[in-house]
Parts: structure tokens; C-alpha cells; sequence
């Protein structure tokens, strides 16, 4: 576990190779079977409409939509309107290695980014509570993971996240910016199409 200082800020860890080579594969399946229920779809901006690079889905009681009204959490598929299939089990099982004071994780947001794809410096703070941290996951392809401070300008530090790897962002670091640049193509064997997808663990909701 390396804690990484930015800003001055406490909370951002990396854990390089966390899942193995053997627990990658068992996690893609248990993601794959969890998108076959619940399809990736196209998210657009809210306001402008303006498609995302990145398709999503996701998983848990909650999930993360974003549309022409906004960003929000609803406990069903924008498309389907079917509930969201249940956050696989070994990703329960990072969250409570990582993150064990903070109440169930409630969603389980799963990014897919296919060649060009990319997401732009964000903070995640669409949740009731930023009490429990965010805990990522990086499968595929490695990506150029940027992040920065509490304001969008301040500076930056970036590093590559490859297969396996987790963030954490939690503590000061809870709303710190960040954002991906890229995703360097032929980089991993994990997923047969190529491609990364990042799955983002979050409590939405105080604990109850
Ligand atoms: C990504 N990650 O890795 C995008 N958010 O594709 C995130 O937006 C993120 O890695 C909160 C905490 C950790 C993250
Ligand atoms: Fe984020």
C-alpha cells in the first residue's frame, strides 16, 4: 500500500497488482456475467446532451446515471429500468480489506473505455455521505490516472494504472480531482476485445 501526498492531502492510496493475474479473470467473469444482465449503455452530459467517451453500468442497491437532467443515483437501469445486479463478491471482499470502518459500499459503478476513450478531471461528489472513501479497480488496458487537489487548478500528478491495480480516495483526498488521460491501447491480454474498465466502489447514503 503506498500512500501518495497531493496537495498537501491525506486519503489518496495506490496498491499496485492487488488482484492477481488469476483474480482479474475471476472478477472480468463476474463483471461480464453482471453486464449481461445489466447492458452498457451511452451516458450523455447533463445540459448539452453530449455523449461520454466511457460507456457504463453498474451494480449494488444504487447506481450512478448521468443524463440531460443530471447526475444522480437510482436503484435501476436507465434503459432496461430493471434493478442492478448485485456488487460480485470479491469486490465486497476489497472493500472490506480497504475500506472496513466505512459502512457497505452501495453501488458499483463500471466504466468500459474502447480505444480514445477517456474521462475528464472530475470530483466524485454525487453521494449523500463522503464519510466512506471511493475504491478503484483498473482491468485491460493501462490508463494515464491524473489527479490533483480540491480545486480544479491546482496541480497535478499523474500515473499509469495497469491491470489489477486499486485506488483509493478517501480522507482529505475524498474530493480531490482527477480524471483519465488516456488508455494506452495493447497494453494487457486480460480483456479478448482490449479496452480498460475501471469499476468505482462508493457508499452513497449515511450508514444507517
Ligand atoms: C477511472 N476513476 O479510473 C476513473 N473516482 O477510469 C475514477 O473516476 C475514480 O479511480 C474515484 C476514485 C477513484 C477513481
Ligand atoms: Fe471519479
Amino acid at each position: 500500500m503506498q500512500d501518495i501526498p497531493i496537495n498537501g492531502l491525506t486519503g489518496l492510496s495506490y496498491l499496485p497488482g492487488y488482484f492477481d493475474r488469476t483474480a482479474q479473470e475471476a472478477l472480468c467473469e463476474e463483471i461480464r456475467t453482471a453486464v449481461a444482465e445489466a447492458p452498457l449503455y451511452q451516458p450523455v452530459m447533463p445540459k448539452t446532451g453530449k455523449p461520454f467517451s466511457v460507456k457504463m453500468s453498474n451494480c449494488g442497491p444504487l447506481g450512478w446515471v448521468s443524463d440531460i437532467e443530471g447526475y444522480r443515483y437510482q436503484p435501476d437501469h436507465p434503459v432496461s429500468g430493471r434493478p442492478w445486479p448485485d456488487i460480485p463478491v470479491r469486490l465486497r471482499a476489497l472493500w472490506q480489506d480497504v475500506a472496513s470502518d466505512a459502512a457497505e459500499p452501495e453501488a458499483c459503478l463500471i466504466n468500459y473505455y474502447e480505444t480514445g476513450a477517456k474521462m475528464g478531471l472530475h470530483q466524485d461528489r454525487d453521494e449523500k455521505t463522503f464519510d466512506a472513501p471511493v475504491v478503484s479497480v483498473s482491468l485491460g488496458d493501462t490508463a494515464t490516472f491524473r489527479v490533483g487537489g480540491l480545486k480544479r487548478n491546482d496541480p497535478t500528478k499523474s500515473f499509469r494504472l495497469q491491470s489489477g491495480d486499486v485506488v483509493v480516495l478517501g480522507g482529505d483526498a475524498r474530493l480531490a480531482f482527477h480524471g483519465i488521460d488516456r488508455v494506452l491501447k495493447g497494453t494487457s491480454t486480460l480483456l479478448k476485445n482490449g479496452g480498460r474498465i475501471n469499476l468505482t466502489l462508493r457508499r452513497v447514503t449515511p450508514p444507517d
